[in-house]
This record gives structure tokens, C-alpha cells and sequence, in this order.
């Protein structure tokens, strides 16, 4: 049957929420845009790229499977890395379906953590990934470990994204476990997310692809407008960071590492929006801004 638009037949399509939680770097924000088809989250090589939640929706058969991304769980310290795991840990208690991803590398250990906090005792399956970097001998060892668990898990899948191995897989068996609802969504949208969210996300990714150490951490990124003019989007925005001898490093020699860091962004915008665009970047010291809970809000980690 052909869909369009919302369906209010309930009994013929499923529809749900489906939380993708682990640690920090399991591959989270990647397999999230790989089974949208569209980039939409930030990804990074270093951990504690993601610091909310944001969401997917992707069409499979006659269920609209709604992804949410979240921050890895890790120790909490500052008052953001606080509102990360609140994040991750609101995701778990509200959604339908955990998916727990774990990279094929990582110890069981972490697993059973996850089993302790995952106390309403939501249905989880679990995806290995990153299968693509051990042979085939290790992976079946590591099936073996989890096999131990069978009991608590609905299903487990191996998942490469560079190949897409395991994605159908993955999507069959959500959508047998997802309840039968109408479309929470309207079919042809990617994301609720806002627009300006997404776009902070990608200037974020390419500032953690241009800056080592801490700045990516102690940095955030604030849009302050964006508006059509004729056939181009222009973006203003300014990245926040928090000492002042952070602001040379940033913007580099003669402004060159902040002009890559616009250009990476500015590429990642039109990719995803199809438009050209035009972005203007600002630097800007705020000293204790990710300890100071009025401008997270500012900022938008709101819970
Ligand atoms: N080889 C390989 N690399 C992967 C795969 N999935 C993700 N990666 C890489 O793993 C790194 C981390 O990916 P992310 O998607 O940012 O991980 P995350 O779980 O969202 O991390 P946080 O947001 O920090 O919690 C990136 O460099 C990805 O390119 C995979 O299937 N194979
Ligand atoms: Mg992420």
C-alpha cells in the first residue's frame, strides 16, 4: 500500500521510538545518519562528540522507525557532561526500543553496566559495531560473550557502516518489535530537529577536525541568525570558547584556521541543504560557559 501523508490507520503501520545508546565513540551518530541515508548528526574520531539528543525518522516497509542519537554514557564532571548523560539516560526510560551499540573491540563489562542502568527494563537489542576493523574469528568470540546474556537482549546484530553490513537486518527486526501505530511524523520529513541544531552540529565537527587538545571540548557553537538572500542561506554564527588564550589557536594565522574551519562547515551545510551558502563565523571567550546553567539553556541543553 502506497502511504502518503499521515496514516491514521493504526492497525496496518508501526511507528516508534528508538534510542541509540553506548559509550562515548561506539559509532552512534554514524549509524544513525547511515541508515537516514542523509547526514544529519555530527561525528567525530574523538569521544563526547554528541552533547544532545537529536532524532531521525527513517521510513522502513510500513514503519517509520524514529531514531534518537544521544550522548555516550561516561563519568560525569562538569555540569555538561551532567546534562549528556541525563540526555542519554531520559532517552533510555522514554523510548520504545534501546539500541545498545558496542564496539566489537569493547569489554562486556560495559554491557553489564548498561543492563544495571537500563532500569525500566526497556527491550534492547544489541548492535556490534565497527565489525569491519577485526577478523571474523574475533567477532565470533564476542558474539559467544554476549551469548551468555540471551536472556536480556531481543537480538544481536553485527553492523559495519563503510559497507552498510547489517542495516536491513537491523531495520527488519526493529520494525517486529516496534508497536503498531499510526505515523508520529510526517513520511517525507528526515528529523524534528531545527535546522540552525543541525547546522551547529556540523561547524562543531569541523571544529573538532581542526583543533586538537581541549578547545572542541571547551568550546560550543551559537547561531545567531540565518536568513535567505536571493539563492543563498547566510549563517551567522559564533563559536564560544572559554579562555582567551584559547582565541589564537582558533583563529590561527592570519584567521587560516578558522576560515577551514567555516569552509568544512560551509561544505557540510550545502551537502545536506542543496543550496549555497554562506557562513560568517565569530569568536567569542566566555569563561566558565559550560559550568554556568543559564547560558547551557541559552545554548540550548534544555531538559
Ligand atoms: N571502521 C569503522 N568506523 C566507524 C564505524 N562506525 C563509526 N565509525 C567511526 O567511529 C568514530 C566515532 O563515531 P561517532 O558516530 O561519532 O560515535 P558516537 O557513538 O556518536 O560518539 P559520541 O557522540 O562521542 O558518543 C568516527 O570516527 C566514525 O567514523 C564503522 O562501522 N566502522
Ligand atoms: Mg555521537
Amino acid at each position: 500500500m502506497e502511504q502518503t501523508g499521515l496514516n491514521k490507520n493504526a492497525s496496518s503501520t508501526k511507528a516508534g521510538f528508538i534510542a541509540l545508546i553506548g559509550r562515548p565513540n561506539a559509532g552512534k551518530s554514524t549509524l544513525m545518519n547511515s541508515l537516514l541515508g542523509e547526514k544529519i548528526a555530527m561525528v567525530s574520531q574523538k569521544a563526547n562528540a554528541t552533547r544532545k539528543r537529536s532524532n531521525a525518522i527513517v521510513m522502513h516497509n510500513s514503519a517509520q522507525l524514529i531514531f534518537v542519537d544521544t550522548p555516550g554514557l561516561h563519568e560525569k564532571e562538569k555540569v555538561l557532561n551532567q546534562f549528556m548523560l541525563d540526555e542519554a539516560l531520559k532517552a533510555m526510560g522514554d523510548c520504545d526500543i534501546i539500541v545498545y551499540l558496542a564496539p566489537v573491540t569493547d569489554s562486556i563489562e560495559n554491557y553489564q553496566k548498561f543492563l544495571d542502568l537500563n532500569q525500566k527494563r526497556v527491550k534492547h537489542i544489541i548492535v556490534l559495531s565497527k565489525i569491519d576493523q577485526v577478523s571474523q574469528e574475533k567477532l565470533f568470540k564476542k558474539i559467544a560473550q554476549y551469548n551468555q546474556f540471551s536472556d536480556e537482549f531481543e537480538a544481536l546484530i553485527p553492523v559495519a557502516v563503510p559497507r552498510k553490513v547489517g542495516h536491513t537486518d537491523l531495520l527488519n527486526t526493529l520494525e517486529k518489535l516496534l508497536p503498531e501505530s499510526p505515523y508520529l511524523y510526517d513520511p517525507e520529513d528526515l528529523t524534528s530537529e531545527l535546522v540552525r541544531d543541525i547546522y551547529a552540529g556540523f561547524i562543531r565537527e569541523a571544529i573538532f577536525e581542526n583543533v586538537s587538545d581541549e578547545i572542541p571540548y571547551e568550546s560550543d557553537v551559537f547561531i545567531d541568525k540565518i536568513y535567505e538572500e536571493g539563492k543563498v542561506d547566510k549563517i551567522y554564527a559564533t563559536v564560544i570558547i572559554e579562555k582567551e588564550s584559547q582565541k589564537p589557536i582558533i583563529v590561527g594565522k592570519g584567521g587560516s584556521t578558522i576560515k577551514r574551519i567555516g569552509k568544512s562547515a560551509r561544505q557540510k551545510i550545502e551537502a545536506l541543504s542543496q543550496k549555497q551558502i554562506f557562513l560568517s563565523l565569530e569568536v567569542s571567550v566566555k569563561k566558565g560557559w559550560s559550568k554556568d546553567k543559564a547560558f547551557l539553556e541559552e545554548l540550548g541543553y534544555k531538559q
